[in-house]
């Protein structure tokens, strides 16, 4: 099956320490599809200007342009990316329950992953005002699920990566950043590492700052 290309390069607004821009990314690059990166300055406030709205009236990033076509949020970009240029569907499966289990680890991806290590390396990192607690609470419940879910396999859903993997990926790899320790997850270290070493994967920088 010969996969679709864009007309020309995909712009992707993002911010290159958002692990939410970082998904997007590493998609773009995992399907091998031309596009250029446009820093968004957060510090700055750029993602409230009246140009940034319009291509998100939430005002967040990530979001990606295609010729045209405009999408914002991160697991909405993977969806897309999976759909439109993945003609074989192994990144976004089409069969019933396995399209379930992708879209029920996305949903992880929007809820524990935002609120628990995403959320404790933004109060560790930008001084974001949160319940560090109850970030570390949720980072806990998550971590030992999914510990217990990779224990008997490579990926989350059937043999190989899904947009559910690199949903999940960007936040957990860098649990450090927000002070939290993978040093009793062997089987979400050796998922991440997985995950790596997949051709055209970028890694998610762990900050040099994070807290000891
Ligand atoms: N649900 C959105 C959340 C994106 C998000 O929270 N992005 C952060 C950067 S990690 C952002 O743009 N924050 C700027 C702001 O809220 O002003 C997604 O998945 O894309």
């Amino acid at each position: 099956m010969t996969q679709p290309t864009p007309s020309q390069p995909i712009a992707l607004y993002g911010f290159k320490l958002s692990g939410h821009s970082h998904r997007a990314e590493v998609m773009l690059r995992l399907l091998q599809l031309p596009y250029e990166f446009r820093e968004v300055n957060l510090r700055g406030g750029e993602q409230k200007s009246a140009a940034f709205l319009k291509l998100n009236p939430f005002g967040t990033v990530p979001v990606i342009d295609d010729g045209g076509t405009v999408i914002a949020d991160s697991v909405a970009i993977l969806v897309y990316l999976a759909t439109a240029y993945d003609p074989a569907r192994r990144w976004l499966p089409v069969e019933a329950k396995q399209a379930a289990q992708v879209q029920r680890w996305l949903s992880v991806a929007q809820g524990p992953v935002y609120n628990g290590p995403a959320m404790a390396r933004m109060v560790k990192l930008f001084g974001v005002a949160a319940d560090y607690e109850r970030c570390k609470a949720i980072a806990g419940t998550l971590f030992s699920v999914l510990e217990n879910h990779l224990a008997a396999r490579d990926f989350l859903v059937g043999d190989g990566p899904t947009i559910g993997d690199i949903a999940l990926y960007s936040y957990i790899a860098v649990s450090a950043d927000g002070g939290l320790s993978l040093a009793d997850y062997g089987a979400i270290r050796a998922w991440s590492a997985r995950l790596e070493a997949l051709p055209h994967f970028e890694p998610m920088p762990v900050s040099p700052h994070h807290a000891a």
